[in-house]
């Protein structure tokens, strides 16, 4: 008796679990289905994007962060004409942008910051020869740009987010780099290692 009740017992925990894992399986099935609905729509959306971007996009996140970094980079060694250059560079990789790849999260976004970015990128292209014109547009260029990157992606290379306490006249202010040795763009060869390390972006 005690035998067949302890058998009992065991058949009717396996039959639990069966139920169990079959539930499961149901249940993955379902989230198999959900996934591949997902991704049906998101291939019709991108299908009508396709259309418009075709005609414009050239290029992508990758060079809008390459081409901030060579500005960056100019302005790290106080040189306002190749400052100047890449700023108009940048404006052009902003208005070439392809935005056939983003989501919707990361289209509204870039909706919201390109057009004040470019805007930035465009002074500072304009005004070579006023170094301290350029970087005060430098300022609010790299707040966009890290929005931007943190949406988008770095375009494929680890980035930094650093800060200068002293840029700003005095309320401080951000740059996105390539390198983890602070190099300020703000203060250039003044000093040039003023500034902390605030985030990596992988
Ligand atoms: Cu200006």
């Amino acid at each position: 008796m005690k035998n067949i009740f302890f058998g009992f017992v065991i058949g009717a925990t396996t039959l639990a679990a069966c139920n169990d894992s079959n539930n499961k399986v149901a249940e993955n099935k379902n989230d198999n289905r959900d996934t591949a609905q997902v991704k049906a729509q998101a291939g019709s959306s991108t299908a009508t994007t396709a259309t418009v971007a075709e005609v414009k996009g050239t290029t992508s996140i990758k060079e809008i962060v390459t081409t901030y970094l060579q500005l960056k980079n100019a302005f790290t060694k106080d040189n306002s004409n190749d400052a100047a250059s890449a700023g108009t560079s940048l404006q052009t990789a902003f208005k070439n942008f392809d935005k056939i790849a983003l989501t919707a999260p990361q289209e509204k976004l870039f909706e919201e910051v390109a057009d004040d970015a470019s805007e930035h990128a465009e002074h500072i292209g304009k005004n070579g020869g006023n170094i301290v014109h350029q970087r005060e547009h430098f300022i609010m260029l790299s707040k966009d740009m890290a929005d931007l990157i943190k949406t988008l992606g770095n375009g494929g290379q680890t980035l930094y987010k650093d800060f200068c306490p002293m840029a700003n006249d005095g309320k401080g202010a951000i740059w996105i780099s390539e390198t983890k040795d602070i190099k300020n763009p703000y203060l250039g060869k003044a000093m040039p290692t003023c500034g902390t390390l605030k985030e990596e972006i992988k």
